[in-house]
C-alpha cells in the first residue's frame, strides 16, 4: 500500500501484511525492507491454496468487481470464502500476538473485512478502525454478495470505518439499514455514528491523498524538467494527453480509446495535433478476465492508430508496463491533458499526482464522474460520464482548445485543494476521529532506526 508509505515512515509504527509471495519469508530481505520503509514489517504468510481462495477468489474475483458495481465479474465460491475468513481470522491472531493492548489497530482494505470481528473476540476493548480504499456499492448491487451480513456485522465491529466519499458512506449506511437488525444511526456532517449491540461505531468519509511537497517537489528536480522538455521535443510539441493506470477493467481503457476515436473523427483539427500516451500497468496477469482485457486493448490501440496514423504522426503511444518514478513524473509534467476516466474507483490518486506534478500550472484535468476525486475537484476539473464517449471526445477538444488563463485558473485551484488535502491531512482526520490524536504526537525522526525482528 504505497500510498501509506509516506505517513509511517520513520514514525515508529508496525506494518504487517502479506508479502506478496508464498512459501517462507527471507527475514533478512524483510529487515532491509523494514530499514528502508523507515518501519517494522512483519509478515503473515500464506500458501497457495490460501493465494488462490483469499487473494484471488475472493478479494479480487468477488469483492474487487461487486464493489467496483460490476456484479457480472463476479464470482462466489463457498469454499474460498471459508479460506477467506480463516486468512482473516490469522491476520488477527498475528495482530493480537504482535501488539500491545494500548496499541491503536487499523486495518487497511476490502481484503481484511472481517479482522475486527476475530480481533474483537480476542480482545473486547481493543480500539481499531478499518479504511476502504475502494467504493462502497449501492444497496441493490451490495445485497448480491452471499456474505452479506457475515460483511457487515464484521465491519460494525470496528469502532471507526472510513471511506473514500459521503457516497460510500451513505452506501454502507443504506446496506447496515436494510440487513443488520436494530441499529439506530445518530449525528449529521463527515462522521456519524451507529449504536449496535451496546456499542458506538463512527463511520465517516475520510478521502485519501497523496504527499503533495514530495510530488511538487520532485517535479521540479532537473533530471524531470530536462526529461519533460526532451519528451514536448520527441513528440514534435504536440499536445500531449496522458493516461495512466492499472491494466483493470474498472479503469475504463477502452472506452477512453473509443472516445479518442471519436474525438479524432469529430475534429479533424486533432489530427496531427495531440498523441495520446497510456501507460497500462501490468496487474493480475493471471486473471482470465485482465488478459481478455489486455486483447481488447491491443487490438483497439492497433486499429485506432491504424485508422489514422500518417507519415509523420501516431496517434497514440501505448506502453504495457510499469514506469521508473522519475519517468512518472516525467510523463506528469510534460502532459498538457490528464485524461483519467475510470468506470468506477475509490479514489485515483493519479489525477491527484498528475496535479501536482503539474508545476507549470498549464494542463488540464479530465476526469471521471466516478473517481472518488471528483467529489473534491469537480470544480476545477472537466468532470465526464467516462461511458459517454461523445462526452469525453468534446471534454478532450475543449481542453485542447482551453485558454491559457483558465488552463492556469482551474490547474492553480485544484493544486491548492490538494495541498491543502494532503495524505497527512488524511491521517491526521482519520486518527482525530479514532483517538482524539494528531499525527504530530507521533513525530517523524530522520534518524530513525525500527526494530528489526
Ligand atoms: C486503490 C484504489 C485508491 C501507477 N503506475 C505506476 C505507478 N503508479 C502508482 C501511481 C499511484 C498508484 O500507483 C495508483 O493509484 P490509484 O489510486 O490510481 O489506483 P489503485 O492502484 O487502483 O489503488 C484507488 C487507492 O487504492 C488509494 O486509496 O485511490 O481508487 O483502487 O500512486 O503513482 N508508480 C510508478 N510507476 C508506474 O508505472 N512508479
Amino acid at each position: 500500500m504505497t500510498a501509506l508509505a509516506p505517513v509511517l515512515k520513520n514514525r515508529g509504527g508496525l506494518w504487517i501484511g502479506w508479502p506478496g509471495i508464498t512459501g517462507e519469508v527471507d527475514q533478512q530481505a524483510l529487515d532491509d525492507a523494514s530499514l528502508k520503509a523507515g518501519y517494522r514489517l512483519h509478515p503473515v504468510e500464506l500458501d497457495e491454496e490460501e493465494v488462490e481462495a483469499f487473494y484471488r477468489t475472493i478479494s479480487n474475483g468477488a469483492i474487487w468487481p461487486l464493489f467496483h458495481g460490476l456484479p457480472t465479474l463476479a464470482n462466489y465460491s463457498q469454499d474460498a470464502w471459508d479460506i477467506y475468513e480463516r486468512v482473516n481470522e490469522r491476520f488477527a491472531d498475528v495482530i493480537y500476538g504482535r501488539t500491545k493492548q494500548t496499541d491503536y489497530v487499523w486495518v487497511q482494505d476490502y481484503h481484511l473485512m472481517l479482522v475486527g470481528r476475530y480481533l474483537r473476540a480476542l480482545d473486547p476493548g481493543r480500539r481499531m478502525g478499518f479504511f476502504l480504499h475502494i467504493p462502497f456499492p449501492p444497496l441493490d448491487i451490495f445485497l448480491q454478495i452471499p456474505w452479506r451480513a457475515q460483511i457487515l456485522n464484521a465491519l460494525l465491529d470496528f469502532d471507526l470505518i472510513g471511506f473514500q466519499t459521503m457516497r460510500d458512506r451513505r452506501n454502507f449506511l443504506e446496506a447496515v439499514r436494510r440487513v443488520v437488525p436494530d441499529v439506530r444511526t445518530h449525528g449529521a456532517g463527515s462522521v456519524v455514528s451507529v449504536e449496535h449491540l451496546d456499542r458506538e461505531v463512527r463511520i465517516g468519509a475520510f478521502p485519501i491523498s497523496i504527499d503533495y511537497q514530495e510530488f511538487c517537489q520532485q517535479a521540479q528536480d532537473w533530471p524531470v524538467g530536462e526529461g519533460s522538455r526532451w519528451l514536448k521535443h520527441a513528440f514534435g510539441g504536440r499536445c500531449i494527453i496522458l493516461g495512466i493506470d492499472r491494466l483493470d477493467y474498472t479503469k475504463g481503457i477502452p472506452q477512453r480509446l473509443e472516445a479518442l476515436r471519436v474525438a479524432l473523427t469529430r475534429y479533424p483539427e486533432l489530427r496531427g495535433g495531440v498523441t495520446f500516451i497510456q501507460i497500462a500497468v501490468p496487474s493480475r496477469t493471471d486473471v482470465p478476465e485482465y488478459r481478455v482485457l489486455k486483447e481488447q486493448i491491443d487490438r483497439l490501440v492497433g486499429d485506432i492508430n491504424g485508422q489514422f496514423t500518417e507519415m509523420d504522426w501516431t496517434p497514440i503511444h501505448y506502453m504495457y508496463r510499469s514506469v521508473s518514478r522519475d519517468q512518472l513524473l516525467t510523463f506528469y509534467r510534460a502532459a498538457d491533458i490528464g485524461l483519467l476516466t475510470p468506470l468506477a474507483d475509490g479514489m485515483n490518486l493519479v489525477a491527484k499526482e498528475y496535479a501536482a506534478a503539474n508545476v507549470d500550472e498549464n494542463g488540464v484535468l479530465i476526469l471521471s464522474d466516478f473517481a472518488g476525486a471528483a467529489a473534491q475537484l469537480h470544480r476545477w476539473a472537466i468532470t465526464v460520464n467516462p461511458h459517454n464517449v461523445l462526452e469525453v471526445a468534446d471534454a478532450i477538444y475543449g481542453a485542447y482548445k482551453m485558454a491559457q488563463g483558465e488552463k492556469r485558473y482551474r490547474m492553480r485551484r485544484l493544486r491548492a485543494s490538494i495541498r491543502r488535502n494532503d495524505i497527512f491531512r488524511w491521517v491526521d482526520s482519520f486518527l482525530e476521529a479514532a483517538v482524539a490524536r494528531h499525527l504530530d504526537d507521533f513525530p517523524y525522526h530522520e534518524d530513525y532506526v525500527p526494530p528489526l525482528e
